[in-house]
């Protein structure tokens, strides 16, 4: 898998940024990563990578030419079919499917802005899709580039110990996860569900998928409305709700 970064902060993406899974996914080159800086396609003295908006206002955007050149010079180390993707509050929330369809593809260039913005044009004219962590704001797009690193990452075949692991995942069945407890079997008076105890796995897998509707629906109702339940698992929500009930 290839990843290329367009940003004025390359050091944010070296070995002591990718830890643990993205770390030893890096060291056994099962990922590259390859940074494009505008600031080393600027030509002026000062290495000038910001500029002032149009019509004034706080605060200023990125310099448009560095910015450009460091995107197609991304682009050109890329794969023809690469995607150009902006991390941006004003894109479309990421998704599980997007990280799947990256990791399929073997290579993405994530675009990390900083300042502002960047000038629409370039948007629209270099930028394939925008996408945001979600409704909050940061000061630049490289702690979510990262986050786009580690979720596809783990994904990829020979990434996790587990493959398994993957499969299971919250969102892989477009649900949150069922709850887990490990040692002691109690904790303050709480004790472990009986169930999980009692070695009949046919069970711990009913108790588990029922557990996975009812705290989707509790938490995520959402998620529950996106997707059309078979009959079982409607059985079973119906099943927790009453248990939950009182
Ligand atoms: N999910 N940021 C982008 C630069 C910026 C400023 C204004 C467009 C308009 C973010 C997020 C995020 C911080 C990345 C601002 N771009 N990225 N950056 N939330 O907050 O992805």
């Amino acid at each position: 898998m290839w990843f290329g970064l367009v940003t004025l902060f390359p050091e944010s993406f070296t070995e002591d940024h990718l830890i643990g899974v993205t770390g030893r996914a890096l060291r056994d080159e099962l990922i590259s990563v390859r940074c494009f800086n505008p600031r080393d396609f600027t030509s002026d003295l000062h290495r000038t990578v910001d500029d002032k908006p149009y019509g004034g206002g706080p605060g200023m955007l990125m310099k448009v030419a560095p910015l450009r050149e460091a995107i197609h010079s991304a682009k050109d180390a890329a794969d023809k079919c690469t995607e150009v993707v902006y991390l941006s509050p004003q894109g479309r929330r990421l998704s599980q499917d997007d990280l799947a369809g990256w990791a399929a593809k073997g290579s993405v260039v994530l675009v990390c802005g900083r300042y502002e913005g960047i000038d629409e044009r370039v948007i629209n004219a270099d930028i394939d899709r925008e996408v945001s962590l979600g409704d909050f704001v940061l000061s630049g797009g490289e702690v979510p580039a990262l986050a786009v690193i580690d979720g596809v990452t783990r994904l990829l075949p020979g990434a996790l110990g587990d493959s398994n692991s993957v499969a299971q995942d919250s969102f892989s069945d477009g649900l949150l996860d069922y709850p887990q407890f490990t040692r002691p079997k109690e904790i303050a008076g709480k004790r472990v569900p009986d169930v999980l105890l009692s070695g009949n796995h046919q069970m711990i897998a009913r108790w588990r998928q029922k557990q996975a509707l009812g705290k989707t629906w509790e938490k995520r109702p959402d998620l529950i409305r996106e997707r059309t339940l078979t009959e079982i698992e409607q059985q079973l929500l119906d099943e927790y709700r009453s248990e939950t009930e009182s």
